[in-house]
């Protein structure tokens, strides 16, 4: 009999929390976890093939090739184990720019600094509304922190997240299910395909070769109009045991968490559990998922609700969806008005991305794992990872105990 370990106060003390700064021209992107049990182990070289994945894909810019990426683990971690301390990981930005080191450096030229500013707000960017709420002249003390670069450190913390996850046996896939208005049916997919997704089809990341070629072709399309293209990623999470998060909060909710965490991906403007979008359409006995038992567990043979029911997740898959809006910066420009003269003007063009859908499956990711890690850790506690998963395993003989007791 495993006997439970964990303290009444496990929901404080257990907290995983992150914060990620860093402009995206300026020297670094950092980033601190805090609330990962001692134990774990964790490599540089495991953080970075996460990194490299989030590299791939059609419809980059030329910052793509400019960038390493490389991450450094700068705390909180010893001889690739982890101590229970805050863990801080970097990445240096190659493309920095000398002007961007504002906060250090009081001595930069202000009247070049005046002259190179940016004015003319992007539509579909934090452009305009950051520079209103902020009171700033330059759109660029807004669009570096706005800009996608800060998802570097969530992919790298997201990381750690899946290493802690994997503890568990808890696994996160992801793969391209549109681009443009170019769609795959996604029903009856093959978990252990999207697994190997990326050296399947690198640059598109779809199960399917021949939409794969027409969503790549629809990419290469866009570039040579100077136009720019967004899409659906569909985000799979496996074997995450039934009790996560919790229906007595709103704030709690495995379902409110996921969502929000996903919707912060710059681009993303909608988020779906399971089958959301077409359930609003359907009747009720059309979409629920109805409740078997077998081999000592509860399964559906259905999973519209996307493994999620009252915010708990049930133990099937948890599948969300995102959808992102095509990338505002674009290379025949929408008009805009000029935040100095207030004329009308066409918005500024930038180097930018095409299309970004393809490696926002490795952002989706890494999104998902760390609001499930956070939860996980809510669940379960321990100061040490042997801790935590004999809180697991006691979790998981508890609720099968139930089940043969009724
Ligand atoms: C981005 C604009 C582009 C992207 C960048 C996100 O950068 P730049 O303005 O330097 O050309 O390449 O994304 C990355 C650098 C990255 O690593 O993802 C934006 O405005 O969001």
């Amino acid at each position: 009999m495993l006997v439970p370990i964990k303290s009444g106060s496990v929901y404080q003390h257990n907290m995983l929390r992150f914060l990620t700064a860093g402009e995206s021209h300026g020297p670094v992107e950092t980033a601190i976890i805090d609330g990962i049990p001692a134990g774990l182990e964790i490599t540089e070289e495991e953080i970075q093939s996460e990194l490299d994945r989030r590299k791939m894909g059609t419809g980059r810019g030329g910052r793509g090739f400019i960038e390493k990426d490389k991450v450094n683990i700068l705390s909180g971690v010893r001889y690739g184990i982890t101590l229970g301390s805050p863990i801080t990981l970097s990445v240096n930005n190659m493309d920095f720019d000398n002007n961007l080191k504002i906060m250090t450096n009081k001595s930069v030229d202000l009247e070049s600094m005046k002259k190179s500013r940016l004015t003319k707000p992007r539509p579909g960017h934090a452009d305009l509304a950051g520079v209103l709420k902020y009171g700033f002249t330059d759109i660029r003390n807004v669009s570096e922190r706005a800009s996608a670069r800060e998802t570097v450190m969530r992919v790298a913390l997201g990381a750690v997240a899946k290493k802690l996850l994997s503890e568990l046996h808890i696994k996160v896939a992801s793969h391209t299910i549109q681009i443009g208005n170019i769609t795959v049916n996604s029903n009856n997919y093959n978990f252990e395909k999207i697994l190997t997704i990326d050296s399947i089809d690198p640059d598109i990341r779809c199960l399917n070769p021949d939409f794969s070629v027409k969503m790549k072709k629809a990419i290469l399309e866009a570039i040579k109009q100077k136009d720019t293209l967004g899409g659906v990623i569909e985000i799979i999470t496996r074997n995450v045991p039934p009790g996560i998060g919790s229906h007595v909060h709103w704030d709690r909710k495995l379902d409110s968490k996921l969502a929000q965490s996903l919707m912060s991906i710059p681009s993303v403007k909608t988020v779906e559990i399971g089958n959301g979008l077409q359930s609003s359409h359907l009747p009720g006995s059309k979409v629920h998922d109805e409740i078997l038992f077998d081999n000592n567990r509860y399964f559906r043979k259905t999973n519209n609700n996307g493994g999620i029911e009252g915010g708990i997740s049930n133990g099937e898959d948890i599948v969300c969806k995102i959808y992102l809006k095509p990338i505002s910066t674009l290379g025949n420009p929408l008009n805009s008005v000029d935040i100095i003269t207030k004329k009308k003007v066409q918005a500024d063009i930038q180097r930018s991305d095409i299309c970004v859908v393809p490696r926002a499956g490795v952002i989706g990711e890494a999104c998902v794992a760390l609001i499930l890690a956070e939860l996980c850790l809510e669940k379960f506690g321990g100061d040490t990872i042997r801790e935590f998963k004999v809180n697991y395993r006691n979790y998981i003989t508890n609720i099968s105990d139930h089940v043969s007791s009724v």
